[in-house]
């Protein structure tokens, strides 16, 4: 079931004192079937990321290290978030521009998407998404 708006999922540290230990469930703290996860490292600081929408593919975004800052647009407004822990993930549902912004050098995301990779689920030109909204 397609949560409809972006926001912060909290996930619960089931570690102990050996250090953190986070588990990510389909259907439980991740709410969809999950098909695919990605991730991003090694980042060019310089350099921001992203800068499309998907028409049906819903992700939540995890920085297990590091940190960056997300810009989420529905077409209406825009809202920044900063992540920069493991305990918590971003969700990101369809129709929802994305930019990645601000990376730091060590920084790593691990993204959990609900489709395999497909090109033609992506709106790349932000005239085309505003005028779909
Ligand atoms: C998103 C943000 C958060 C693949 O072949 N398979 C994949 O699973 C992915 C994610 C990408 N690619 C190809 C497509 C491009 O030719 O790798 C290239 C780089 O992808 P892109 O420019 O879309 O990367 P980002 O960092 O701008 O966006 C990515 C995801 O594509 C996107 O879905 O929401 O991370």
């Amino acid at each position: 079931m397609m949560m409809n708006k972006r926001k912060i999922i909290r996930f619960k540290d089931i570690g102990d004192v050996r250090g953190g230990l986070i588990s990510l469930e389909e259907e439980e703290n991740i709410p969809f079937i999950i098909k695919r996860v990605y991730f991003l490292y090694n980042p060019n600081t310089e350099m921001s990321r992203g800068f499309h929408a998907h028409k049906k593919l819903e992700q939540v975004v995890v920085c297990l290290k590091g940190k960056c800052r997300f810009i989420l647009d529905d077409g209406i407004e825009r809202i920044s978030y900063e992540l920069n822990k493991p305990t918590e993930g971003l969700y990101i549902g369809n129709n929802e521009w994305r930019e990645m912004h601000d990376f730091s050098d060590d920084c790593v995301l691990a993204v959990i998407a609900s489709e395999k990779y497909d090109e033609s689920d992506y709106i790349r030109d932000y005239k085309t998404f505003k005028s779909n909204v």
